[in-house]
Formats: structure tokens, C-alpha cells, sequence
């Protein structure tokens, strides 16, 4: 890269996102350390830092993260605040601000709106004032750890103020924003009040580059910041006044290879061997994190349809439903939990036997030998949210099958839809449409499954998680380029 772009300097990389990937662990001494957690975008970023070739970053420098901590972390001590790899810098938020801030503002309005439950959307004003000075204290931590030549990169629906309070501070810094849920139609944008919606748009409009999953949020965000801020775009680039701004869909992907050959890891292997003793039927399955926009419900209810008109399908499929908890002390989300608990006994009640469960329900998470284990082993994985901005079980799922075997339902709701066009693709809210596709999941000959899986897990294979970042900084340094020359004519 560096041959290429001779001008470019390498600065840090500073990651600005809601939660630091890191937690506390007592070591046997009983000193304290911190530990990465795995994810995505962690190992993501890992990548870009210790590829040399990729020189956008000076690889003699550690990553910083600025994130909100959890109460457990043991700010006195900041020696452990790093790792051999990133240096963590954490935010504190007290209680009563964290619930307005991210209870209420993100997960009460943002997060309802964007995945179209505006019925659910709570407008407080207490709600945007505590995001607003939630942002202050993000932004203090920014200002201290700021160098000129640095890149900003910010995630996600809980700070999508601060790229223009970064920009108001450091006019030159290069900064980036990512948007990981969708981004919704106008039409459901335009529910915020006045104020807030434009704070929105110009607060993500002080990035350089804006990233999306897909096209179609790429398209309503350009619509929304010209009819909330009157920022037009020409081939996605707005102009604003001293700069240029690029907005681009970049689908966020998973560490395919790791998943790939976890399929012949002894622990994956053991587990599939346990799973396929316990439970030799046919295995549908499914895991989401609890909440209104995975469809678990709409799932249920399409299952059941299956069983009502497929009956020579009883005693030989089960569906194997796994449900992490997520929020369960808010009311709502325990309702949610009721029904659900309520629809599975259901239809355990209605269609089951002695020997046979037709929903194995677990409300737990798992362990990733055991999410292994059942990417592998299942037959089919039942994918139905109402909306989700990419989804990436789905691609797990693809990736973890080296055997090229098993049969992916996804929703056309979900942002993953626009890339794995091979797999048999739903309407969640069609009963009958997902019943149909249970029951040809179960009848497609391996011919076939081998077919659709091979082109799919080339999909991914090729546009993996570090392919993504590379894909983002890679146009980063285009769009400087760009600015450099634009500034000299
Ligand atoms: C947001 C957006 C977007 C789940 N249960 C267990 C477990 N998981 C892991 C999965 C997967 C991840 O959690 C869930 O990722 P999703 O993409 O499905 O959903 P969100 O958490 O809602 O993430 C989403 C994503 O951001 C990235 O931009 O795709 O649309 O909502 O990796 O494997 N892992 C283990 N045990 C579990 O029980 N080990």
C-alpha cells in the first residue's frame, strides 16, 4: 500500500465504540488483567494493525479502544488497561445517565426505530439530553488520546454524534463511521423530533467516510441527510463545504477461516458426536439473542404450520431453539420471553409424544465449542428476523460447513439477504412461506445443498471480516487522495 500511496502517512488507529472489548479476570496471583473478548470487529481490527503491508497505520503502534466500561472494571488500577495489543482507554458513565443515555435514548428509540417497531419508540426529552452529554464524555476521552495523522474510526448507533464533535475540535483528523443496525426508510427517520433527527444526520455527517451494511440503508441515509440537512450526493459523495464525504455500503462479515476449520477441531468433532447420539432426527436450528427484531416468535408460529400440514414429518425433525438472554429485566422483553415460552409449550403440547420434543428450547448461551457443535450437526438453521442489519449466525453457519452439507433459511429482512441469495429466502411474517421452506430444506438433496453452500461459503470466504476492514480504510485512503488533489487544484 505504502508503494502505492507514497504521500499517505501512517497515524493510530483509534476505535471509538459503545463498549470496550475487553473483561476483567482475576489472575491465580489475584493480580487483576484484562482480557479480549472474541468478536468480529475485534479481530478485525487486530488484523489491519499487525498487517505491515497495510501501512494506512504505523504497525509500531498499539491500538487504542475508547469504550464504555462495565462496573466490575477496576478503574484504580490502570496499569492493566493494556494488553500487548490494544491500550484501552474506558469511559465512565454513572447509572442514572447510562439509563437515559443507553437504555432509553439507544435502546428505547434508536434501536425500536431503526428496526421498524416505532410503536415501541419512546420519545423523552430526558432520553436525548442524556445522549447528548453521554457524547461529552466519549468525546473528553477522544480529545486526550488524539494525535494529528490519527484515524478515528466510530461504531454505531450509540455515538453517532461524535464524528462532528471531532471534527468541530480537529478539523483536519480523518475520521470514519460505521452503522451496524439498519438504517431505516425515511418515512420511519422522520418520527424523531426536528432537532434530534438533524443533530443525527449532521452529527454522522462529520465523518470522511459513512459505512452501511447494505445498499438500501446506504440509499435512505442519503435521502435522510438531504431532507433533514439539505446535503445533496452526487454518485455518494456529498460536498460540504471544505471537505468531501463518501457514503458506502461495506457488509460486515466473520472470520470465515476460523470457522471453516473448526469443523474438524476434536472439540467441534466431540460435541457433533454427542449431539448426533442424543438427538438422531433431522435438526433444525436456530440462536438469537433475545429480542422483538430476531423473529422468534414468527419462527415458532411458521414451524407449527410446518407440523400442521406435514405430518409424515412428526417424530423425525426437531427444532433445536436456543435463545441468549439479552435485557430480561425490562418489562418488555420479559413479555416477549412469555410468549415465546408460552408458543413453544404449545407445540410441544399439541404435536409431541413421549419420545419425541418437536421444539428443544433452551434459554442459555452457549459456549462456541457448543455453537460449533450445532452449526455443524444441523441439518437445517432457521434465520427469520423481522429485521436485522446484517446478521452474521448466518454466515457462521455457512462458513462452519467445510462439508459443504446443511441448508440456510434466511430472512429477506435480514442485511446478510443481499449477499447469500442461495439460500432459500423468507418472509418471516408469511407463515406459510417459511413453512413451505422448512419443508423444502428438509427434502433438498445433498446434490443441491453441496451446490448453493459451495457458492456461498466463496462469498464469504472471499469477503471476510478483514477483507471488510481492509475494503474500509482502502477507501479511506482513496477518498484522501481524492481531498489532496482537490485542495491542490
Ligand atoms: C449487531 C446487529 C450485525 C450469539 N449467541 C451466542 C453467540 N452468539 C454470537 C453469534 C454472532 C453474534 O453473537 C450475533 O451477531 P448478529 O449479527 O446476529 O447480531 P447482533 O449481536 O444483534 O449485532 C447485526 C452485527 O451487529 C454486526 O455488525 O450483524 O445485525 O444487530 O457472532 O455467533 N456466541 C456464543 N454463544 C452464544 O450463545 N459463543
Amino acid at each position: 500500500m505504502n508503494d502505492i500511496l507514497p504521500n499517505i502517512s501512517p497515524g493510530r488507529l483509534i476505535i471509538v465504540a459503545y463498549r470496550l472489548p475487553f473483561k476483567v479476570v482475576r489472575r491465580d496471583d489475584d493480580s487483576l488483567a484484562i482480557v479480549q473478548n472474541s468478536g468480529g470487529l475485534v479481530s478485525a481490527v487486530l488484523s489491519l494493525a499487525r498487517n505491515a503491508h497495510y501501512a494506512y497505520f504505523d504497525p509500531g503502534e498499539k491500538v487504542h479502544w475508547i469504550g464504555a466500561t462495565d462496573t466490575s472494571f477496576p478503574l484504580a488500577d490502570q496499569s492493566i488497561l493494556e494488553t500487548d495489543e490494544f491500550i484501552a482507554h474506558p469511559v465512565v458513565i454513572d447509572e442514572q445517565l447510562h439509563e437515559n443515555y443507553y437504555e432509553g435514548f439507544c435502546n428505547n428509540l434508536i434501536w425500536p426505530l431503526c428496526h421498524y417497531f416505532p410503536s415501541l419508540a419512546r420519545f423523552k426529552d430526558e432520553y436525548f439530553e442524556a445522549y447528548q452529554l453521554a457524547h461529552d464524555f466519549f468525546f473528553a476521552r477522544v480529545a486526550e488520546v488524539i494525535r494529528p495523522g490519527d484515524v478515528v474510526w466510530v461504531h454505531d448507533y450509540q455515538l453517532m454524534l461524535l464524528p462532528a464533535m471531532i471534527r468541530e475540535r480537529f478539523p483536519q483528523q480523518k475520521i470514519g463511521f460505521f452503522f451496524h443496525i439498519p438504517f431505516p426508510s425515511f418515512e420511519l427517520f422522520r418520527l424523531l423530533p426536528v432537532v434530534w433527527r438533524k443533530a443525527v444526520v449532521d452529527g454522522i455527517l462529520g465523518a470522511d467516510l459513512i459505512g452501511f451494511h447494505t445498499n438500501d440503508y446506504v440509499e435512505y441515509f442519503l435521502k435522510t441527510a438531504w431532507l433533514v440537512s439539505g446535503h445533496n450526493n452526487k454518485l455518494h459523495y456529498i460536498h460540504m463545504d471544505d471537505r468531501m464525504v463518501k457514503v458506502d455500503s461495506f457488509p460486515i462479515s466473520i472470520d470465515f477461516e476460523m470457522f471453516s476449520n473448526a469443523y474438524s477441531d476434536p472439540e467441534t468433532v466431540s460435541k457433533r458426536n454427542e449431539i448426533r447420539k442424543s438427538l438422531p432426527l433431522k435438526i433444525i436450528f436456530s440462536v438469537d439473542r433475545l429480542d422483538y427484531s430476531k423473529g422468534i416468535i414468527h419462527r415458532l408460529r411458521g414451524f407449527r404450520e410446518f407440523l400442521t400440514r406435514c405430518p409424515a414429518w412428526h417424530e423425525r425433525v426437531s427444532l433445536v431453539m436456543v435463545v441468549v438472554p439479552s435485557r430480561d429485566t425490562i418489562q418488555q422483553y420479559q413479555q416477549m420471553k412469555f410468549e415465546i415460552d408460552q408458543t413453544v409449550g404449545m407445540i410441544n403440547s399439541e404435536f409431541g409424544s413421549l419420545g419425541w420434543q418437536p421444539v428443544i428450547y433452551q434459554y442459555r448461551s452457549m459456549t462456541f465449542a457448543e455453537l460449533l457443535g450445532m452449526y455443524t450437526t444441523s441439518d437445517v438453521a432457521l434465520v427469520t428476523p423481522v429485521r436485522d442489519g446484517m446478521n452474521l449466525v448466518s454466515k457462521e453457519y455457512v462458513a462452519s460447513r467445510a462439508d459443504g452439507k446443511g441448508v440456510l433459511i434466511l430472512s429477506e429482512m435480514a442485511g446478510a439477504a443481499a449477499e447469500l441469495g442461495e439460500a432459500l429466502i423468507i418472509n418471516p411474517l408469511d407463515l406459510h412461506n417459511v413453512a413451505n421452506a422448512i419443508s423444502a430444506a428438509l427434502d433438498m438433496p445433498e446434490e443441491e445443498q453441496i451446490k448453493r453452500m459451495t457458492l456461498m461459503r466463496e462469498r464469504i470466504r472471499e469477503y471476510d471480516v478483514f477483507a471488510w476492514a481492509v475494503d474500509f480504510f482502502t477507501q479511506m485512503t482513496m477518498l484522501e487522495m481524492e481531498q489532496t488533489r482537490l485542495n491542490q487544484t
